[in-house]
């Protein structure tokens, strides 16, 4: 039998990376979609890298863009895909703000290039679909918990972009006869997820606050509320979607939500550090009050423990406005009832343990001599 053949679009994310390798090891051919780049991009897949001048290749990369349809179709036609999915797109919630109209093009518009090319090149028979839909779609929650006929009320550029892509793959599915599914998925997160996601930004400024590297971190909204989950189970539930005999779409999520305030107490407690949040709106701010010195030096290391004693009392966590979306997603929780008994999937990483995964990761990196030496990370400054 031939070897399956998927193309990932958005190969050099944290979903892209996680992806591929999975396909990879079912023993697909991975095609991949980056972007060129004056910097190298693809820190997240180098390890899957293969030589051009290898024989039977299992990962191969094409430069290209969601915002060339010309490319994408190309693309397409010569490797004529079993599977698609469709992970392109700058997802980042706050930026879309800044670049509303690129965001619609990329993610909104890059959707439909794909889709179109597939039904030019007369694959519609042969390629199955996956889009990366998103919990953002619903936005200023219509219902709680959310599932697939929950209204979408999107509150970002970013979502609404999401939305055309989600409606443009249902009707090339009802249109065409398509395999075009989306998965709704809720927030995923990794020791792959981009810095500036909360969930990272947190870990990585946790792991430099208690190293000594850093002397607090400024956060947004500390009050909303995410559903989140490992993106190694959400990949899975992407690969059985396209899987089934008919196309369709699924909510993916925990069915568990927590504010951004006890996630930043969560990452503490990993390394032993007790934080207290006192105050109200922009003058909150998280405090040490306790450190347990077993964990902390099992964690960090022993010869950090007396440097950050002297910070009990201190404040570790501020709130900066800037960080503030024009218009908030307050509250997700996804219930993933279709999605357990039509696809048989459930999540096997709870939040501690994708926290635990998170801060293990960033503090080891955060360690490593040259971020000690050379301050090596970047600062957050871009508000975003
Ligand atoms: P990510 O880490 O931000 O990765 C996005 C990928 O898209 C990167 O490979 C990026 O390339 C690529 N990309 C961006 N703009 C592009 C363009 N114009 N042309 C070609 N490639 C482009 O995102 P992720 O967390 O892996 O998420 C994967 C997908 O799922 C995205 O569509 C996201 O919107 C959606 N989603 C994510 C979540 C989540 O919680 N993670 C939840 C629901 C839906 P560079 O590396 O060059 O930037
Ligand atoms: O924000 C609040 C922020 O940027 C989560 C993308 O993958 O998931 C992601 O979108 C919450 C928001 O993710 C900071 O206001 C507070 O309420 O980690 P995030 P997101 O906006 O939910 C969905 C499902 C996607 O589809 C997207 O592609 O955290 N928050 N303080 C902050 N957020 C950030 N980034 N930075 C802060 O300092």
């Amino acid at each position: 039998m031939s070897k399956k053949v998927a193309l990932i679009t958005g190969v050099t994310g944290q979903d892209g990376a996680y992806l591929s390798e999975f396909l990879i090891k079912k023993g697909y051919t991975v095609h991949g979609i980056k972007r060129r780049s004056s910097l190298f991009n693809t820190d997240r897949i180098d390890h899957l890298y293969q030589d051009p001048h290898d024989d039977n290749r299992n990962m191969i990369l094409h430069y290209g863009d969601m915002t060339d349809s010309m490319n994408l179709t190309r693309i397409i036609g010569d490797i004529q895909p079993d599977e698609i999915y469709n992970l392109a797109a700058m997802s980042h919630v706050k930026v879309s703000f800044d670049i509303p109209e690129y965001t619609a093009n990329a993610d909104g518009i890059g959707t439909l290039r794909v889709l179109e090319a597939v039904r030019l090149l007369n694959l519609t028979d042969k390629t199955r679909i996956y889009q990366a839909s998103t919990s953002e779609l619903y936005g200023l929650v219509q219902e709680i918990p959310q599932k697939e006929t929950t209204p979408f009320y999107p509150r970002s550029p970013y979502a609404v972009a999401k939305l055309y892509a989600y409606w443009i793959t249902v009707n090339y599915r009802e249109a065409y006869g398509m395999h075009a599914s989306n998965g709704i998925l809720f927030n995923h997160e990794s020791p792959l997820r981009g810095e500036t996601f909360v969930t990272r930004k947190v870990t990585r400024a946790v792991s430099r606050i208690v190293l000594g590297l850093q002397n607090k971190v400024f956060m947004g909204n500390l009050s909303s509320k995410r559903d989140w989950g490992h993106a190694k189970d959400y990949i899975k539930a992407m690969y059985l979607i396209l899987q089934q005999e008919t196309a369709n779409d699924y909510v993916i999520s925990t069915g568990v939500t927590t504010t951004i305030r006890d996630f930043i107490k969560m990452s503490f407690l990993e390394v032993g550090v007790d934080v207290e949040f006192r105050g109200v709106d922009e003058e909150e701010k998280g405090f040490v009050v306790n450190v347990n010195d077993e964990i902390f030096s099992k964690v960090v290391g022993e010869e950090y423990l007396a440097a950050f004693k002297n910070r009990i009392g201190e404040s570790v966590v501020g709130v900066d406005p800037a960080y503030y979306r024009p218009t908030e997603v307050e509250l997700l929780i996804g219930d993933n009832t279709k999605a357990r008994t039509k696809l048989g999937w459930e999540p096997t990483y709870d939040l501690k343990a994708l926290c635990q995964d998170m801060m293990s990761h960033d503090v080891e990196l955060m360690k490593k001599e040259e971020f000690l030496k050379n301050g090596g990370y970047r600062v957050l400054n871009y508000f975003e």
